[in-house]
């Protein structure tokens, strides 16, 4: 399917520090040395509902990831999914009386909207689950073959036992395990399974949903981690360099993702880094379309909220803290937007070449954007203090604010 289009990146002076951040699964900093294409596969939306802040500070990591790749001077090769079809989109389809075709279309379409407008750069590959299908079935026969998945009933079910390595990247005991299998589209406790935490490869034809022809597996539809193996191998292959997506993917979604992938290829890791962004709460529980405690960036828009601020508010916060929405968090980012606008709209100003590195070791360090906002409005409240007399300087602080943090001034 197609992405969305790309706001333009200025190209700064210099280069930027290499990336150093938080490997899931070894629980550690870790340096990455991408070489010239940089690789990125980040988990996409499951399309029946829309983008809430949640989803928009996951997002708002990875593209910075891109963005301090790019500040050094390499391409960035960025993979996304749509799972286009999965339970949950089934059953808001049906409790809604909608074609859950027409649901997936549509949310999806506006995701697009709310990424183009937060200035989030699209990825090179958008793909749905669906249109991915005629890669997932020949991976599912390969581990069935393999004897890394059984029947069981028709369903195909992967079989944890046949990774040595499974466990590595969340690294969470087999209680915690069960437990989240359970919230997470699991069936720990569906009688037959080998062992409880198995998750489906490729799902039989149910009365009354949707099928595809799955070849030697009979018809049927795509299990969920599979889906994004697939798609990850086709366009980017193993050994990829960062795997992400919000904290409640690190189990089961990243750990299966990478076990599917040591069965199929024998190698571990496939990603060199799982890296997880924080949940964002609202009213004190974790925003999640099941709760419905949700603030829509759509909404936020047609309120006359200016997407920088909200990115503003999305970067006031590291991506790796939980924290919460609220409607202080939206009138500081305001407040901050209109104080950085006021700064650059003069033609000279302090000097920039410090305050363009700090922004770029705050990022390089971790993702950690808090601290270069903090950078920069020392730079502006130097400017309304005492201005400055270089000239160009507030045009610098735009170009960097806006190719490093993707915020327009
Ligand atoms: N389609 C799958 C991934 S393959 C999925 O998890 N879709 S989703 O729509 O439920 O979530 C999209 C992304 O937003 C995921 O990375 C998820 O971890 C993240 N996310 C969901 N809720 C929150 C939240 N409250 N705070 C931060 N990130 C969230
Ligand atoms: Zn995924």
């Amino acid at each position: 399917m197609h992405a969305w289009p790309a706001s333009e990146v200025p190209a700064l002076p210099d280069k930027g520090r290499d990336l150093r951040i938080h490997d899931t699964a070894t629980d550690g900093l870790v340096t990455l040395d991408p070489g010239p294409v940089a690789r990125i596969y980040v988990c996409g939306i499951t399309p029946y509902d829309a983008t809430h802040i949640g989803h928009a500070a996951t997002y708002n990591a990875f593209d910075l990831v891109q963005r301090v790749w790019l500040d050094t001077k390499r391409q960035v090769h960025y993979v996304q999914n749509v799972t286009d079809v999965d339970d949950p989109l089934l059953e808001r389809a049906q409790r809604d009386n909608v074609d859950w075709v027409a649901l997936a279309e549509q949310e999806t379409a506006l995701f697009r909207e709310d990424m183009t407008a937060l200035r989030m750069l699209p990825p090179q590959q958008y793909i749905g689950a669906v249109e991915a299908i005629p890669g997932i079935v020949p991976l599912v026969e390969r581990l069935r073959d393999a004897g890394a998945a059984y029947e069981l009933e028709g369903d195909i079910y992967f079989s944890v036992e046949s990774d040595p390595n499974f466990g590595k990247v969340s690294r969470l005991d087999a209680a915690a395990m069960r437990l989240l299998s359970a919230e997470r589209g699991g069936d720990p406790d569906r009688p037959g399974k080998k062992n409880p935490l198995d998750p489906m490869l490729w799902m039989a034809a149910r009365e009354g949903e949707p099928s595809w022809d799955g070849g030697s597996l009979g018809r049927g539809r795509p299990g969920w981690h599979i889906e994004c193996v697939a798609i990850a191998l086709d366009h980017l292959g193993m050994g990829f360099d960062i795997q992400g997506g919000g904290s409640n993917l690190a189990f089961p979604h990243h750990e299966m993702g990478a076990s599917h992938a040591q069965a199929l290829t024998g190698e571990f890791p496939m990603a060199k880094a799982y890296v997880h962004a924080g949940m964002v709460a609202l009213h004190g529980e974790k925003m999640s379309k099941s709760k419905g405690n949700l603030v829509f960036v759509s909404t936020l828009r047609r309120e006359g909220v200016d997407p920088a601020a909200i990115r503003l508010a999305l970067l006031a916060h590291h991506y790796r803290a939980d924290w919460e929405w609220t409607d202080q968090v939206l009138q500081d980012a305001v407040a901050r937007l209109d104080r950085w606008r006021a700064a650059v709209s003069r033609p000279d100003g302090p000097p920039a070449e410090t305050l363009v590195t700090e922004i770029r070791e705050a990022l390089a360090n971790d993702l950690d954007a808090p601290a270069a906002l903090v950078a920069v409005d020392r730079w502006a409240a130097l400017q309304q203090e005492r201005g400055g007399t270089d000239e160009g300087a507030p045009g610098v602080v735009s170009r960097a604010v806006d190719a490093l943090l993707g915020v327009a001034l």
